[in-house]
């Protein structure tokens, strides 16, 4: 047999030990000390991204702040399951806001401790899709607007989770929710233009916004501890799947938070003042495909009576990340961006997508590649 080099995956690697590394580059959770700032003992459904996602994220904020720190969360899942009353999973300050008003709470706590000549105190400010994105919208943009000192986490498990699973923002296309039934023609969520906040909030040129998810959770760990080391307005949106809502199992969490940043429908990057400063390159770039189907909110695409024509539509969406944050270190020509000889053919942002068949569809056309 050749001679093959041994790896220590826990040097260098984004897992959760780095048990070899000096102390000070280990991972928060790797360290015994840590401060467990959402421990067990919460209701969260098995397998939930977010209490998973929280707990790293809230961690190094406490890691980076020497536990000095103070937490807004907005009504939704992890309020709800972190804090039945007259119990509490928290083991930082925490305060429960209006579903809608996160943002501005937590803005309000960052005056009050400068007010008070705190400012070591820092704030963080936390909630699903929902509360962020769709009725916390408003609250959000003024505290960016303002670059107020919080750092605001949003969980994103793509509908309203916590009130039996109902369309929000970001509830992407052809998804099956409460609200977006698998029925008719075209079944399941619309085919919108789409809320991409990440992208919403880099257009308020904010210090740092950053994207993340729970299968790479060193990275997330790293990434709050980037935002902590900025004053101002910062947003870290975190992509976390939600087995009840999306109808997968348990044990696929990780591998489907793994599969979105594989297949392009979810970039992972890095921005400051409103300009891209890193992206995390796909590894081995995966069909939409397989992403979709472990998750019954899907079902209805595939099989006899599926629609390929649909996930070639998601599967468009997908590329159109792939060119447009250059998430392949050899991008193939058939996905370069307009300005390049193929590209430029290509209707990339039509200014009405349910018209569009697919980018891929038209590509196909305009070049004959397949
Ligand atoms: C003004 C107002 N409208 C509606 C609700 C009911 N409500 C509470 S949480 C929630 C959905 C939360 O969804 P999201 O923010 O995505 O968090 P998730 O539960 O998915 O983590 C809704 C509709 C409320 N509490 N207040
Ligand atoms: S419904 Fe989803 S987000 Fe809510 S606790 Fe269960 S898995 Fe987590
Ligand atoms: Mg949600």
């Amino acid at each position: 047999m050749p001679y093959q080099p041994i790896k220590f995956y826990q040097t260098g690697s984004f897992v959760v030990g780095n048990r070899l590394l000096d102390q000070n580059e280990r991972s928060v959770q790797s360290d015994t000390e840590r401060l467990n700032s959402l421990t067990s003992g919460h209701r969260a459904c098995q397998g939930c991204g977010e209490a998973l996602g929280a707990r790293y994220a809230l961690d190094a904020v406490a890691k980076a702040t020497g536990g000095r720190m103070i937490a807004a969360n907005a009504t939704g899942c992890l309020e709800v399951f972190s804090t039945p009353f007259p119990e509490t999973s928290w083991r930082i300050p925490w305060i429960h806001s209006l579903f809608g008003n996160a943002p501005a709470v937590a803005t309000g706590i960052a005056a009050a401790m400068h007010a008070k000549g705190r400012d070591d105190i820092r704030v963080v400010g936390q909630g699903g899709d929902g509360g962020t994105i769709d009725i916390g919208f408003g609250c959000l943009s003024g505290m960016f607007e303002r670059n107020d000192d919080v750092l605001y986490i949003c969980y994103d498990n793509e509908a309203y989770m916590n009130t039996g699973v109902q369309r929000s923002g970001a509830t992407p296309p052809a998804a099956r929710t409460a609200t977006t039934q698998a029925v008719g023609p075209n079944p399941g969520n619309v085919f919108g233009q789409g809320k991409d906040m990440p992208r919403i909030a880099m257009a308020h040129e904010i210090p740092y916004v950053a994207t993340a998810t729970v299968a790479e959770l060193r990275d997330l760990e790293a990434k709050v501890e980037r935002a902590m080391s900025f004053r101002g307005a910062r947003y870290i949106h975190v992509f976390v799947p939600c087995p009840l809502g999306w109808g997968s199992s348990s044990n696929d969490t990780i591998k489907l938070a793994r599969l979105v940043k594989e297949t392009g429908l979810f970039p992972v990057f890095e921005a400051e003042h409103g300009e891209v400063t890193a992206v995390s390159k796909i590894r081995r770039r995966i069909p939409v495909e397989e992403y979709l189907r472990p998750q019954r909110r899907y079902a209805h695409l595939f099989g006899e009576h599926g629609h390929p024509e649909t996930i070639e539509r998601i599967q468009a969406l997908a590329d159109r990340n792939i060119a447009r944050y250059a998430l392949l270190d050899d991008l193939p020509d058939s996905l370069k961006p307009p300005g390049s000889a193929v590209g430029r053919q290509v209707r990339w942002q039509s200014e009405d997508l349910s018209e569009q068949t697919s980018a891929m569809a038209i590509l196909t056309e305009t070049t004959g590649a397949h």
